[in-house]
This record gives structure tokens, sequence and C-alpha cells, in this order.
């Protein structure tokens, strides 16, 4: 999978020379590109943004800067992918092949599990990182018309720039590409994963601390006992911490869900 991040703080990505995601990088399973969007400006300041139209408080960014910037980063892709359209083989922006352009948002759609699924098995994503209030609505709805375009919030909050939502994401969709998370069945199990549910407690050595002991059944052997015992303790821990994530669901409960609840 082929990233680029382009930000006017391109050192906040540092983070991912690190961890899985670094040593995916390192490796060749990730190809990441981190951009400084100031090298796309063309004035002496390296100016980015400017005074919103209509007046009010704060700075947009400028869309002749993120242009030109997302031409090169969009590359050669987009523009067959514009040509496809042009012939009326598959429709603008709603097209099949080439990159995703991901813009951070607290105005965007909330960024799930399920995003972050459907984006890993993409071959090129590209993010705009924004900074001040937002970049000028015209990036978005130009680029529309030759790419996927995916306006995305993490959470509702209030964030300073996109980079944060960037790092978040990167993580989420990178992990679930093939190989990078060493152990597949890491993946199965865990929260938000096919169960649709909050995962279980866990517990390792010691098996007694500060006088509070592992559960018996964990140390009983009986695998059946230790299925039932997780299962119900995920659907308590859901049920208190996320009831929502209890009612549309794509798995229903069964019935012996229903009678640990
Ligand atoms: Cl993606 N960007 C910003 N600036 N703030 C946010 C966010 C994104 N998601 C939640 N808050």
């Amino acid at each position: 999978m082929k990233i680029d991040v382009i930000s006017i703080f391109p050192e906040y990505l540092a983070a991912l020379e690190l961890s899985l995601i670094g040593k995916a990088r390192t490796s060749g399973l990730l190809d990441l590109t981190v951009h400084n969007l100031r090298d796309w400006t063309t004035d002496k300041h390296r100016t980015v943004d400017d005074t919103p139209a209509g007046g009010g408080a704060g700075m947009v960014m400028r869309a002749d800067v993120w242009g030109a910037a997302l031409d090169d980063v969009l590359g050669a892709a987009a523009d067959a992918d514009a040509d496809e359209g042009a012939n009326g083989d598959v429709e603008a922006g709603a097209t099949e092949e080439g990159p995703v352009l991901l813009i951070p948002t607290p105005t965007g759609r909330v960024f799930d599990q399920r995003m972050a699924e459907e984006l890993a098995g993409e071959d090129h994503l590209v993010f705009a990182c924004g900074r001040y209030e937002g970049i000028d609505a015209r990036v978005a709805e130009k680029f529309s018309e030759r790419v996927r375009v995916v306006e995305f919030s993490i959470g509702d909050y209030v964030l300073n720039g996109g980079e944060v939502a960037a790092l978040v994401a990167i993580e989420a969709i990178g992990r679930l590409s093939p190989g990078v998370v060493g152990n597949p069945e890491s993946l199965i199990e865990e929260s938000h994963g096919a169960a649709g549910l909050l995962e279980y407690p866990v517990y390792t050595r010691p098996t007694s601390w500060r006088g509070a002991d592992i559960p018996d059944v964990l140390l009983s052997g009986d695998h059946a006992r230790i299925t039932r015992w997780r299962r119900r303790k995920a659907l308590a821990r859901t049920a208190k911490r996320r009831p929502d994530m209890l009612i549309d669901r794509a798995e229903p409960l069964t019935m012996e869900d229903k009678l640990a609840l």
C-alpha cells in the first residue's frame, strides 16, 4: 500500500517511523511519504492561508496551494481516472481504481473500524491535513471530479489540525494491511472486530496482585467454560459502556447472550 501525507507540520508524522507501522515501512510493506505543503507555495513567505471570504475569525487554507500539491501527489493515476470518466466508462468521482483523497475535518463522516477495513483494501491513500479553520471548500469539490474524496472526523471534539487524525487513521488502516500485524488472529478477536462487542478483560501473571486474583475460570483449563465467561464479560462491558453497540446489530444476540445480560 502507498500512503502520502501532506501537512505544514511534517514533523508531526514522525511517530509513523515507530512500532508496527515503522517496521512495515522498513520492510517495504508500506510505502509512506510525508510532504511539506509549503513546498508548493510560490511567494517568498511561503503563505498557505488567507482570511475567510465573508469575514469571521481565523484563517482558511488556500485552494491554489492545495491544488498544486494534490495535482502532483495524486499524480498520473488520478489523471487516468479523469480520462476514463470523460469517456463515460467510469462515473466521475466514483472510480474503482486510483488514489483515495482523505481529508481530516471535524465536519467529516465519523471514522470507524468499517471505514478502516474498507480503506485497507485500497492501493493508494493521500491525506490532506488542514490547519486553522480548514481548507477552502473548492478543493474537496474539484478533486471529487477526479478521485474518490473522503472527508472524515475521528470523533466529536475539535483538534487544531488534521495531523493527529491522519495518524489515527493510518494506524487503524495500516495494521489491517496484510503482513503489518504479525499474528492475524489478534485482528479477529479484538474490540470492534467480528463479534461487534467490546473485548473481554484480560489478565496475566502474577496470579495474585495487591490482593486481586485472576478469575479462577481462566486458570481452570476448561476452554469451553473460558469461552462462555469471556463472551459474558464482553456482553456486560458493552452493555455498560457502549449500549449503542447492542442495538441494530449485524450479528444479533443469541438467547444465551440475552440471558447473560
Ligand atoms: Cl479529522 N480534524 C480536526 N481538526 N478536528 C477533529 C477531527 C479532525 N476529528 C475530530 N476532531
